[in-house]
């Protein structure tokens, strides 16, 4: 491909291929018009009548404008992805910090402020289409950077390990993941036997388990979500030198989680609540934006690393090896049609480009024919590449021809090569210089249908994510395994994670334990089952601080949403100063009362309402701040919905800042602020000096986004 590539194009510079994939788009996008056609152009002249014998007669066959909507519809699903099928995308650049030329000869990686087009794709794995956001899953995070050498797909997810070692076992996977096939239930959800049944056989999958357990399944929004390429890809730079790479994507509003319980109350008030966080950041110019970091390491040095990094349940902590700032991918455009964009857009590990390898990584290699397999299936035929969201930007030219949806009209007579009759003269690829040249690898071995034994530590890793997570993420850990086993209906299955589970930290596995009415968790047992392989490897390290985010979980507030609650009667002029603050630190307030329309303040104004106690609960919000007035606050405490939106943010642990007689709401509610405030509970009586000092702790209270400290609070909520 990259040999029939025109000089001129391979010579733009990197920089000015910012918008060359919108202008490309362009040539495709359609604008509404004031005439309906049929699909072959034909004016329709009324579109609210079928054609018939007779006023009151049957319709006739041969109404081919009526024939034409009806077929055109019942043809418009294509089949889902069988996996990561719920997904939300948008359009951006990816733009180079530290030019990697040292490392990797691909072209986009060279400058320093060069830019390449993306598009990314967020999913989460388990649920079908309609699916809810918020349910406990690891996500997709899927980059097609538009090189000007080709596409290059980095294809990964929101957890640095996978469940499994071999793509041998995949179907399986996701056969015991997804939906029970007798009876299709539950939707979306690892909570339920088969699922349980399968990783408590396959102890390889407990690492990547403690991922799932943890916060990280419960994303607080994709802006504020990590991401990793998962296996260990290679760079090969200019001079054949080869280095192990791994990906990490960083976001720059920090990593932050929901609370279990608010995630399964979000998923039923808005199923959409990521997605529309995506989309609602982008087009109020709140573009999101990730740090791309590489871990390298010298691919003869990988051995004394004592980590196999053709593992995939394995990651490498940073304390090792430092993650390297390398670039920044910013998301500035939506979609301008889910389905012709983020439906059909088509992603692959194997789509590299020169400069980038893949490894022997043995779910890796089983990608590599995946991708293609189930686009085929899903996408309705080869041409996909075709489609404009999937078109690279780089000239394609092969002699793949035919097929179904062909977009291109290639010309001549020519589809083989070699040839002399294309251009005149003999045309031969054949071991050129140029393009992609992989890597060359020293293979010689016997065919062997067996894991390496590297690949039998399965615990030491889990372990270690055990021992790096703050108390509140432990606590939140050994929840959500109670909650999970607690749906299981079989109880040797509980008793088998339990099992395994005390492999990783016998207090952990005890903790699980005690709700689910099981015998004590046995490690022997465990051992004694058949797949049970533990070569525990000697930590190089007790802990990875890096791998807690509860360590590290201050951050900048800009985005995050407050709820106001107001009722007649209430005191603005404190309200006003603390909301001005928040605004300055780029912190949304929405007002929230009994009704829509306007609330009369105290000194007479109309305080315009954004939303209503019908349709909105303090799950959607990051923090509350309750205004000060005395029938306000008398008016709030008598309305049972409002108490109930204070107490379930405080069972949350999120910021609460109360002004004035607010705080008297708080004690409604069963929390004396009046001594010493809970942490992330903010107070200020009458004091008007106090309102921005208070408002800055307001700001920071909201940086640091929970108070895990409350959680031993019992709250009524
Ligand atoms: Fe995928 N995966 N996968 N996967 N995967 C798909 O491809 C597959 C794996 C990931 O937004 C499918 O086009 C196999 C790991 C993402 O469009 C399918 C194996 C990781 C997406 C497929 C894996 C991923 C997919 C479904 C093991 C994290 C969504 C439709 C050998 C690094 C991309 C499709 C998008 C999608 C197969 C393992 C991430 C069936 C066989 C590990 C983000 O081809």
């Amino acid at each position: 491909m990259a040999q029939s590539k025109p000089d001129a194009q391979r010579k733009t510079k990197a920089g000015d291929a910012g918008s060359a994939k919108q202008k490309q788009l362009e040539a495709y996008t359609q604008n509404p018009e004031t005439v309906l056609t049929t699909s072959q152009g034909v004016v329709i002249p009324d579109n609210h009548n079928s054609l018939r014998a007779g006023l009151r007669g049957p319709t006739l066959l041969q109404d081919f404008l009526l024939l034409d909507k009806l077929s055109r519809f019942g043809h418009e699903r294509i089949p889902e992805r069988v996996v990561h099928a719920r997904g939300c995308g948008a359009h951006g650049y990816f733009e180079v910090t530290k030019p990697l030329g040292q490392f990797t000869s691909a072209d986009f990686l060279q400058e320093a402020g060069a830019r390449t087009p993306v598009f990314v794709r967020f999913s989460t794995i388990a649920g079908e289409r309609g699916s809810a956001d918020t349910v406990r899953d690891l996500r997709g995070f899927a980059v097609k950077f538009y090189t000007r050498e080709g596409n290059y797909d980095l294809v990964g997810a929101s957890a640095p390990v996978f469940f499994i070692q071999d793509a041998m076992k995949f179907p399986d996977l996701m056969h015991a993941l997804k939906p029970e096939p007798h009876h299709g239930m539950p939707q979306a959800s690892s909570a339920h036997d088969t699922f349980w049944d399968f990783v408590s056989l396959m102890p390889e999958s407990t690492h990547a388990l403690m991922w799932l357990m943890s916060d990280r399944a419960l994303p607080r929004s994709l802006r504020m979500m990590e991401g990793f390429g998962i296996h260990a890809y290679r760079f090969v730079n200019a001079h054949g030198v080869v280095h192990y790479v791994k990906f990490h994507w960083r976001p720059r509003l920090g990593r932050h989680a929901l609370d279990a319980g608010e995630a399964r109350r979000i998923a039923g008030l808005d199923p959409d609540f990521h997605r529309r966080d995506l989309w609602d950041a982008i087009a109020k110019g709140h573009h999101p934006e990730w740090e791309l970091g590489v871990q390298l390491v010298e691919a003869g040095k990988a051995q004394a690393l004592g980590i196999d990094l053709l593992d995939p349940t394995k990651l490498v902590p940073e304390e090792l090896v430092p993650v390297q700032p390398v670039g920044r991918l910013v998301l500035n455009r939506n979609p301008d049609n889910y389905f012709a964009e983020t439906e059909q857009v088509a992603f692959h590990p194997g789509h590299v480009v020169p400069g980038i390898d893949v490894s022997a990584d043995p779910l890796l290699q089983g990608r590599l024919f995946a991708y293609t397999d189930s686009q085929l299936a899903r996408l309705g035929g080869p041409n996909f590449h075709e489609l404009p969201i999937n078109r690279p930007l780089a000239v394609f030219h092969n002699h793949q021809r035919d097929g179904a949806g062909r977009q291109s009209v290639p010309r001549g007579q020519v589809s083989y090569e070699p040839n002399t009759l294309g251009n005149g003269t003999e045309f031969r690829v054949d071991g050129g210089h140029q393009g992609f040249q992989g890597i060359e690898d020293p293979l010689e071995a016997s065919t062997v249908r067996r894991r390496s034994p590297a690949f039998d530590d399965h615990f030491s890793q889990a372990t270690l994510f055990w021992n790096s997570q703050g108390a509140a993420e432990k606590d939140h850990i050994v929840a959500a395994f109670q909650h999970e086993l607690a749906r299981v209906e079989t109880p040797a299955i509980r008793q088998r994670v339990v099992d395994n589970l005390a492999h990783v930290d016998v207090r952990l596995a005890r903790k699980v334990a005690e709700v689910l009415a099981l015998g004590a968790p046995d490690p022997k047992a465990a051992a004694g089952r058949a797949g049970f392989r533990e070569q525990r490897g000697k930590l190089a390290l007790e802990a990875s601080p890096s791998l807690s985010i509860e360590a590290t979980v201050a951050g900048p507030v800009a985005t995050r949403r407050v709820a106001v609650l107001v009722a007649p009667g209430v005191e603005i002029g404190a309200l006003k100063i603390v909301q001005q603050v928040l605004a300055e630190h780029g912190v949304g307030t929405r007002i929230v009362a009994a009704h829509l329309g306007v609330v009369a303040t105290s000194s007479g104004q109309q305080l315009p309402v954004d939303c209503c106690f019908a349709s909105t609960a303090s799950v959607l919000f990051d923090a509350v701040l309750v205004p000060g007035g005395a029938s306000h606050v008398q008016a709030l405490a008598q309305n049972g919905d409002a108490v109930h939106f204070v107490l379930e943010a405080f069972r949350h642990c999120k910021p609460i800042c109360v002004i004035g007689d607010g705080v008297e709401l708080l004690k409604l509610a069963g929390v004396n602020a009046d001594d010493a405030p809970p942490a992330g509970v903010l107070v200020s009586r009458a004091d008007p000096a106090a309102r921005v000092p208070l408002a800055q702790d307001f700001v920071a209270a909201i940086g640091r986004h929970r108070h895990w400290a409350r959680q031993q609070v019992a709250v009524p909520a």
